[in-house]
């Protein structure tokens, strides 16, 4: 075996937090039930030709009924924590405080209880994409009026919820939002600028304060945001300019943290101007507004690639911005999605440079996982795979390169809408049978694979641990 792929024996930090995710849009369901507003996903989905097969997450998991079948889950797996997002429209229908719809507010408390009575603790997305429509009927996040917006909206959050959270999370993928939503349209709302970016850096900011001055001396939690963040390595190992490639792809994806980070190096401040470069420049003022808003780094990883730099002249796309190219390579291993290949290492690269880069911040993996297509197979040994090598790679960052990695999260708790693609690609440790009308959840065979995983804190020497850990086989 290759050095990168022996497995290492060893546990992780006392209270990790071992956690799974979902995401309002793509669970709740309930679409107009209770005084819920419209979404920019209801609108997306509901417009014809933008989801396969027509799906729409008007009933989703039904999670917004099914509360307790949630919790069972959780309880199944044996995590520590559960990181959902809440859903904007469902508190402030039009996006506003004119109208708080207590409803919403009350699922969420309900939600709250219920985990806290089963021991499980939070960690809340304010945004996970779903604005609210009457706000992009606005201009959105194109409007910096909404800044305003999603600070009220956060506010109304740390208040009513607060007191029962302790982990926050402003945004789900600003770049996502920014880059599928905005400059490509291959998610909602399908319009052009990166002016979103900016916007949603500065809306985070705000969020971040409105805490810091009013609510952390009592509720004494933690508000960061999460990224998405592939590694990238050359394509050609003997191309500098592949390097170079390789490094501007990570940079990008995790600029946020440079923004927020109180040092901005020269290369950053060189692509920040390069890639936003049809963008308002942040006042100093600003920038010291934003500089150092972020409690732990929030990060999202599925997958690396390879990069090339590409010249594509003067087209305007997101690629001929950044100048660069990224394929797979094709000996990974294939999963469900087409952008997601199995490449465990990289893992391990991504969080040491965030250490090195970042100066060794805590870091949370808010998201890690795999999908499936075609027939539902219980047995899913390709997760249990990815979960094996991924999480071990997680504790060889944290035992070997002293990476702060204090939480790991897998995506997802259960089958449900993967956005533009619809229920074709599961990522569930739970299978959801959508021709059932009650939707039942089924553990597919991670799910005791991950618990084994969470009991044992990761992965003990079989010769001092107990016995039901991980054995190498
Ligand atoms: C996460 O994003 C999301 O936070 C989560 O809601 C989602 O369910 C999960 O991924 C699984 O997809 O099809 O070539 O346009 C992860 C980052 C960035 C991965 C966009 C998929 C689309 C590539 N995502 N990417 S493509």
């Amino acid at each position: 075996l290759p050095e990168d792929e022996k497995m290492l024996y060893g546990e992780f930090k006392k209270d990790f937090i071992w956690s799974s995710a979902t995401a309002s849009y793509q669970i709740e369901g309930a679409w107009r039930e209770d005084g819920k507003g419209l979404s920019i996903w209801d609108k997306f989905t509901h417009t014809p030709g933008k989801i396969s097969e027509h799906d729409t997450g008007d009933v989703a998991c039904n999670s917004y009924n099914k509360m307790e079948d949630d919790i069972a889950a959780l309880k199944k797996v044996k995590v520590s924590h559960y990181r959902f997002s809440i859903s904007w429209p469902r508190i402030l229908p039009d996006g506003t405080t004119k109208y708080i719809n207590q409803a919403g507010l009350n699922y969420y408390k309900k939600l709250l209880d219920s985990l806290i009575a089963a021991n499980i603790e939070p960690q809340v997305t304010l945004y996970h994409w779903d604005l609210p429509q009457a706000l992009q009927d606005v201009g959105g996040w194109e409007n910096e009026t909404i800044i305003e917006r999603f600070k009220e909206y956060a506010d109304v959050l740390f208040e009513n919820l607060g007191p029962k959270v302790k982990l926050w999370i402003t945004f789900n993928e600003p770049f996502v939002i920014t880059v599928l939503g905005h400059v490509q349209g291959a998610h909602a709302p399908d319009t052009l600028p990166y002016i979103v970016g900016h916007n949603i850096i500065k809306s985070h900011a705000e969020a971040w304060h409105v805490y810091n001055d009013k609510y952390r001396a009592s509720q004494g939690g933690l508000v960061s945001i999460t990224v998405n963040s592939d590694w990238a390595e050359p394509r050609n190992p003997y191309k500098q300019e592949d390097y170079e490639a390789a490094r501007n792809v990570v940079e990008i994806l995790n600029l946020i943290f440079n923004l927020l980070h109180p040092l901005m190096s020269s290369l950053i401040q060189f692509l920040l101007e390069f890639l936003f470069s049809r963008l308002p420049e942040f006042t100093p003022e600003e920038i010291k507004r934003i500089n150092g808003t972020y409690d732990y780094f929030g990060l999202n990883h599925y997958c690396s690639v390879l990069a090339f730099p590409v010249d594509f002249g003067t087209t305007q796309h997101f690629e001929a911005d950044r100048g660069v190219v990224v394929i797979s390579d094709r000996t990974w291993l294939e999963t469900g999605s087409v952008w997601l290949r199995m490449t465990p290492f990289g893992l391990r690269r991504l969080l040491k440079f965030i250490k090195d880069e970042y100066r060794n911040p805590p870091i949370i993996i808010t998201e890690n996982g795999v999908s499936e297509n075609g027939p539902v197979d219980l047995n899913d040994v390709h997760r249990k795979y990815y979960y094996e090598k991924y999480i071990n790679q997680v504790l060889k960052a944290y035992l070997l390169d002293d990476v702060n990695i204090i939480g790991y999260t897998a995506w997802s708790l259960l089958d449900n809408l993967e956005w533009g693609v619809g229920y074709t690609e599961r990522f569930g440790l739970f299978y959801v049978n959508r021709t059932d009308p009650d939707l039942p959840r089924t553990p597919k065979a991670s799910v005791s694979f991950y618990s084994s995983i969470i009991s044992c804190n990761g992965f003990p020497d079989p010769a001092s641990g107990p016995q039901e850990c991980w054995n190498p086989t």
